[in-house]
């Protein structure tokens, strides 16, 4: 549960956060506990994202507006509270695929996503509008309208990414990932990373959640050029993930699964890694590679880590 903090009396200006699902949504609830969100803008991943029979799917914004507008399941850590499953259940009696399990009331945000896009809207204006029909007034933005595809070379073939982190479980070794698609940040995306006074990177998996954003055309290039105003909060904590794949992901494709590791991943573009207390010895290393370190307790589902993680951003 995240606590509610006394707001900033002085305005900071515009905090852009480089996102991913679960792990970005919870630092935006709690960023957005302590700014004002019309100060906030979210640059949301959009590798995940997926077709299921026929309907668009975009998991991590999805995610980011169910966690924010209060909807979010936190049982299954995805989808809507509440949810029922009988058109999966009337599916699976028809011999449909149903490893990726689609809620009726999720459905619902799919149908109309879809449809939307078939007319010609833009993922841009579709999720401005799904976030502001949930009472969300903070800006959320998919890093691109183009296509993006994270893909898993793994020891059982080449997966798409939902085929490997749900299909699979994510428990196949993988060799490779890549994000296909020639895709181009959104002049959205463009100006809010070149406008904002800080730009933050969620605590999100490196690989599958910030790096397809590091790979649309324009981002990289962008972060490089505003190094000083970027900080990251590493997403491990004692060289474990709080959830998902991230650790051991890290090492089978050669990183150092650990706080350094990802400050030796986010090096040339960012400059303040904020590390959980439990890594405190990395501390001096992660500080020779990005120039600046915060050690605090990192786990926003504790309210006074949560408290100290702000802080520590100065935030
Ligand atoms: N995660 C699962 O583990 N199993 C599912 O069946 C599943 C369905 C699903 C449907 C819509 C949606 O927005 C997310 C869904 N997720 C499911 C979560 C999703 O695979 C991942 O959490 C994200 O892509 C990773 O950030």
């Amino acid at each position: 549960m995240v606590a509610v903090y006394v707001r900033r009396p002085t305005v900071l200006g515009v905090i852009a956060v480089l996102c991913g699902g679960v792990g970005a949504a919870r630092f935006l609830q709690l960023l957005a506990s302590r700014v004002p969100t019309s100060e906030i803008v979210a640059i949301v991943n959009v590798g995940d994202d997926v077709e299921m029979h026929g309907l668009t799917i975009c998991p991590d914004i999805d995610t980011i507006i169910y966690t924010l507008s209060g909807l979010h399941n936190d049982e299954l850590g995805w989808g809507l509270r509440g949810e029922t499953w009988r058109t999966m259940d009337a599916l699976a009696e028809l011999g449909g695929d149903t490893w990726f399990r689609l809620g009726d009331l999720d459905l619902a945000t799919h149908l109309y996503r879809t449809a939307r896009l078939r007319r010609g809207d833009t993922k841009t204006d579709i999720t401005a509008d799904l976030a502001r029909q949930r009472g969300l007034d903070l800006r959320i933005l998919p890093v691109t309208n183009d296509p993006l595809a994270t893909m898993i070379d793994s020891d059982v073939g080449r997966l798409s990414f939902q085929e490997y982190f749900v299909r699979e479980r994510h428990s196949v070794a993988a060799r490779a990932v890549t994000y296909d698609g020639h895709a181009a940040a959104t002049p959205e995306v463009r100006e809010a990373l070149e406008s904002a006074e800080r730009i933050i990177i969620a605590p999100s998996n490196p690989i599958l959640s910030i790096a397809p954003l590091l790979a649309v055309d324009g981002v990289r290039d962008a972060l490089e050029r505003r190094r000083d105003v970027v900080s990251a909060i590493s997403p491990l904590i004692g060289g474990r993930a709080v959830k998902g794949p991230a650790d051991h992901l890290m090492s089978e494709l050669g990183y150092r699964p650990d706080a350094l590791g990802v400050a030796q991943y986010y090096a040339s573009f960012c400059s303040q890694l904020v590390i959980d207390r439990a890594d405190e010895n990395l501390a001096d290393e992660v500080r020779d590679v990005c120039g600046s370190v915060a050690i605090c307790g990192t786990l926003m589902s504790e309210p006074q880590q949560a408290a100290e993680l702000l802080a520590a951003m100065g935030l």
